[in-house]
């Protein structure tokens, strides 16, 4: 491929501890989405899962964990 952006995204399962309410999942989507690298994160409150699609060149799990963990919930590999 000549064009280096747009290159291949992967989904990752976050589990997030903490969350009790949609302000909460909110909070976790918001600081998530910020990070430079992420394309799309979305929180499923009932499994407490973080479903993350992002670029592996920009960013890794301990940087999406931060953000979590900056938000005030902890977060781990699903
Ligand atoms: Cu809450």
């Amino acid at each position: 491929m000549a064009c280096k952006s747009g290159g291949d995204l992967k989904t990752l399962a976050v589990v997030v501890s903490g969350m009790t309410c949609n302000h909460c999942k909110k909070a976790v989507e918001d600081a998530v989405s910020g990070v430079d690298g992420i394309s799309s994160a979305s929180v499923d409150l009932n499994k407490g899962l973080l479903m993350v699609v992002y670029d592996p060149e920009l960013v890794d799990f301990t940087k999406i964990q931060d953000a979590v963990v900056r938000a005030g919930y902890g977060a781990r590999q699903g």
